[in-house]
């Protein structure tokens, strides 16, 4: 008897999963690979059934013999593990991302003379609108806001995207790259006050009062699924922030951070060369206090920023203000710095996890940029925000073209550096 080995990652089975398993099992006992939600997060998308209902589905079907565990992408493991003489594959993995996790089964397969069997992909009306359907549902409140504590779980490291627009979230929501035989993307979006003010050609004062920012939550809502942490600035008034909590949690974001100033706002990275000044710890987790007890699930998170490194008040006064929030409801910590040394981001959360190893450290690495994701989590941070990098290298590309055009009074000049009007006509789909 022949062994044949698939894999799935899907929360429903439609026409298209069923030709694949019926193709499969003609050539003899059906092993079924379902991936791990840590894999599938990796890539394709994201669960909305729990992996044991996953596999549940699997073991159902008739012509599947037994179902097993895909702890990763890559087929590996499983496929020393079984030896199967075949593996059976839509073939649409031949383009896409999984490009190169295909041609390892056929290294691996090579070994001991196995095949890989492709089946035409099934590209009909109905498989395209489950297929929809399933990536849609993941944008609905109920699914996206609990998505960032579920990633929490699973990723050694959340990685967050600053957005600020339609496009941008598009960016995050499909950048995946293929890199070192590891596949990845960013987990979740980042709505910055600053590059959400700086899109407006406002300056980062929280001038750009929350009726606007919203407005941005809802044009990233509209073109993705993933989940969307807001930076809140300084979170404003106790009885505005009450309304904005709920607001918030309503639309399906999944965090807002408040920072600990009080008065104009200005950015962080300005550090002491501006005046800026600390609120109080008592009226800090008052406010944090506040947030916790209007909100109505348990998915939404209000994570507490602490300003004193960049406000020079020492680390003393960063982990004192750290176990506060914390006590007075802070789902999370994010702790920042100007410096170009990680080392007292480092030394901040060496300290804090010694006595909490449960409550989220959040950095944003802007200055501090040669760190490492690994280093990061190794010293015991659970998100990564890349705050401000797409508007930073975008600017620059549009001021560049528009000088050129002004220099040579035409736009040949600066055609090879653009995107072709195919790629821009065709970039977006259409519904
Ligand atoms: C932002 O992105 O708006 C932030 C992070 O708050 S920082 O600019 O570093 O203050
Ligand atoms: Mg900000």
């Amino acid at each position: 008897m022949k062994t044949v080995y698939t894999c799935f990652t899907t929360d429903v089975l439609h026409e298209g999963h069923m030709n694949i398993i019926k193709e499969a099992k003609k050539y003899g006992k059906l092993i079924a690979g379902v991936m791990s939600d840590e894999a599938m997060v990796k890539f394709d998308r994201f669960p909305t059934l729990s992996f044991e209902e996953r596999k549940q589905l699997f073991m159902n079907i008739e012509e599947i013999d037994e179902v097993v565990d895909q702890k990763s992408v890559s087929y590996r493991e499983n496929l020393l593990k079984y030896r199967p003489d075949y593996v059976v594959h839509g073939d649409n993995w031949k383009d896409n991302e999984q490009k190169s996790v295909r041609e390892e089964v056929i290294a691996i397969l090579k070994e001991w003379g196995g095949t890989l069997i492709e089946v035409p992909y099934t590209r009909s009306e109905s498989v395209k609108r489950i297929d929809n359907k399933m990536r849609e549902q993941l944008s609905m409140p109920e699914f996206r806001r609990k998505r960032l504590k579920q990633l929490l779980q699973l990723r050694p490291i959340v990685k967050a995207l600053e957005v600020h627009s339609g496009i941008t979230a598009l960016i995050a929501e499909k950048t995946i790259v293929e890199h070192e035989g590891e596949l990845d993307q960013f987990d979740a979006m980042w709505i910055s006050s600053l590059c959400d003010s700086t899109a407006k050609g406002k300056p980062d004062i929280e001038l750009v009062d929350m009726s606007s920012r919203i407005r941005t939550i809802d044009d990233v809502m509209d073109v993705s699924t993933k989940p969307i942490i807001l930076d809140g600035d300084t979170g404003g008034l106790i009885e505005h922030f009450v309304y904005n909590v709920r607001t918030l949690e309503r639309m399906g974001v999944s965090a807002i951070i408040i920072e600990d100033k009080t008065g104009l706002k200005k950015n962080s990275l300005f550090g002491t060369e501006v005046a800026q000044t600390q609120d109080t710890i008592e009226n800090f987790c008052a406010k944090i206090s506040a947030g916790k007890n209007v909100q109505l699930s348990d998915d939404f998170m209000i994570i507490a920023r602490i300003e004193s490194l960049i406000l020079e008040k020492g680390m003393q006064d960063a982990l004192d203000r750290a176990f506060a929030y914390v006590k007075a409801g802070a789902d999370g910590i994010m702790i920042h710095s100007r410096k170009k040394d990680p080392a007292e981001i480092f030394a901040f959360c060496d300290e804090f996890r010694k006595s909490d190893q449960t409550t989220p450290i959040i950095v944003v690495p802007t200055s501090f940029n040669t760190v490492t994701e690994e280093e990061l989590a190794q010293h015991g941070i659970n998100i990564v925000i890349y705050a401000n990098q797409l508007t930073r290298s975008a600017f620059p590309a549009m001021q560049n073209t528009a000088i050129d055009i002004l220099k040579h009074h035409r736009a040949k000049e600066v055609d090879d550096r653009l995107m072709s009007i195919k790629s821009i006509l065709t970039l977006i789909n259409e519904l």
